[in-house]
């Protein structure tokens, strides 16, 4: 079995490094000055021809037009809670006009499955080992935020505006370092405005329109993170949406997952059986009425967003900047709707850490749109994007790929495996700390606390991850393989980080 898989450190490579296309010189030895004559006769044609090329697509792309960037991020947003990606119930066909006019991305993860840490992994281009930020940390090292995108974008001249959740904290002086405009939004999800009662994302959408009128002479970069669909915790009714899509959904009956199954659920090992995931499956799914009820909510909150996706292309439209500004959508996280009956998400199955991405980039010819990519891409591929849009050097240190490489053709070479991981500490019975290794077949899963307990998946024969084979003799090598992969990347991860 052993033999079958590559080293580890190809998959270290694969899963953390940029790639670098070396260019192959060649060397020709030319006897006969009429044969080099020839020869350089040709080369002045294909430089020529190079050089034109270069004219062409720097009219597209060139620096006195560089475009708008917007990116958009949705808060606990799984990848099939999008029209597009197959759902029948849901409505989003902003979101879905975004996919199929763009890149879609189907197989998107993010590399840790919880608010604080993506979001910070998403500023910085780095794995949550190396900029060690979750929920319950010390404020994020300014060394990293030194690299962020908005910081790099500012510094290269782009007016850079925030609007909605922040979601991580930064030491003081250094959010006016990131952006020009920053408007951060909080709950309640609705607020009193001109004497009406307003949802948050629609608020946040007027705060977006807003800048977007007073940035017109570009290029700015907007970071636009919703609240929703995340669930208010604090209330009992959990979901909140805005009144004009108050009757979506209403004739719909939500299909319960495969694996709600409580006999699944008994099967589990006591430690996966008191974790917060199950404690909030009482919040929500509990019951068929409640969980229809609930999972209705959560379409209602995305169609709501939808709703606002769209007022902020009509306004991109009005102010003449649509065929300019690339727009950049995806989830923070996944979600669980009561599969394995479990709610929330910070574990490493598929619904945790499985997020809708697309970019919709108009300055694509319409022949390289609408596609869909099977690769595995990564919230930490969105950072170098982003700079790579805007012409800015991506530095070194980033742990992802920029996603541009998917323009024209997909890349001859991608990532066929990613690391995954959640390090939050201090809640051990809650909130576990966890890795996660996926490559284009297998999935490995493993606690820090619960050593003697491992999650080995065929996902691609087994998409619910219900045949843990992990205890079977016939992976035995696999799984010390993949225990070894996981320790690599992890100290690799952690040597990146730099000191306090
Ligand atoms: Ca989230």
């Amino acid at each position: 079995m052993s033999t079958c898989l590559p080293q580890a450190g190809t998959l270290i490579s694969n899963s953390l490094q940029v790639s670098i296309i070396v260019p192959c010189i060649m060397q020709v030895r030319i006897g006969r000055k009429r044969k080099r004559d020839k020869i350089m006769r040709r080369l002045t044609i294909i430089l020529t021809a190079i050089v034109y090329t270069g004219l062409l697509l720097g009219c597209k792309y060139n620096d006195d037009k560089k475009p708008n960037i917007i990116f958009i991020l949705t808060d606990d947003q799984r990848w099939d809670a999008l029209g597009y990606a197959g759902n029948t119930i849901i409505q989003t066909p902003n979101m879905d006009k975004l996919a199929s006019e763009g890149l879609y991305f189907e197989n998107a993860f993010v590399t840790t499955p919880i608010c604080a840490a993506s979001r910070a992994s998403l500023f910085t281009g780095l794995y949550e080992r190396t900029h060690n930020y979750t929920f319950g940390k010390p404020k994020l090292n300014n060394q990293y935020m030194y690299e962020s995108y908005p910081y790099l974008l500012k510094k290269a001249g782009y007016q850079t505006g925030f609007v909605g959740k922040f979601g991580v904290k930064v030491n003081e002086g250094i959010e006016d370092s990131l952006f020009n405009t920053s408007v951060k939004t909080s709950y309640p999800y609705f607020k009193e405005v001109d004497g009406k009662q307003v949802h948050m994302a629609d608020i946040n959408g007027n705060h977006a329109i807003d800048f977007i009128k007073s940035n017109k002479e570009g290029p700015f970069c907007l970071s636009l993170s919703f609240w929703s669909p995340h669930a208010n915790d604090g209330a009992e009714e959990q979901y909140f949406w805005a009144e004009y899509v108050d009757s979506l959904y209403a004739a719909d009956e939500i299909p319960l997952p495969e694996t709600a199954d409580s006999a699944f659920f008994e099967a589990l090992p006591e430690f996966l059986k008191t974790t917060m995931n199950r404690k909030r499956w009482y919040w929500r799914y509990d019951s068929w009425e409640k969980r229809q009820k609930m999972v209705k909510g959560y379409y209602k909150m995305i169609s709501t967003v939808d709703s606002v996706v769209g007022r902020i292309q009509t306004a991109l439209k009005e102010e003449g900047l649509a065929e300019n500004t690339v727009i950049i959508f995806m989830g923070d996280n996944g979600y669980f709707l009561g599969e394995r009956e479990y709610a929330g998400k910070w574990l490493m199955h598929e619904q945790p850490i499985r997020v809708p991405m697309m970019i919709y980039d108009p300055r694509q010819p319409e022949s390289e749109r609408g596609k869909t990519f099977e690769e595995m891409v990564l919230n930490v591929d969105i950072t170098p994007t982003i700079l790579e849009l805007a012409g800015v050097d991506i530095p070194e240190s980033y742990h992802g790929e920029s996603l541009t490489a998917f323009y024209g053709e997909s890349p001859n070479e991608w990532r066929t495996s990613v690391f995954l991981e959640h390090r939050l500490e201090g809640r051990p019975k809650l909130l576990l700390k966890t890795d996660g290794y996926r490559d284009d077949t297998f999935k490995f899963i493993r606690y820090d606390e619960h050593p003697e307990f491992i999650e080995l998946y065929n996902h691609k024969e087994d998409v619910n991850e219900t045949n843990n084979l992990a205890y079977d003799s016939k992976y035995a090598e696999m799984v010390v393989h993949y225990k070894y992969v996981c320790d690599s990347i992890a100290g690799k991860l952690m040597a990146d980080r730099v000191s306090q």
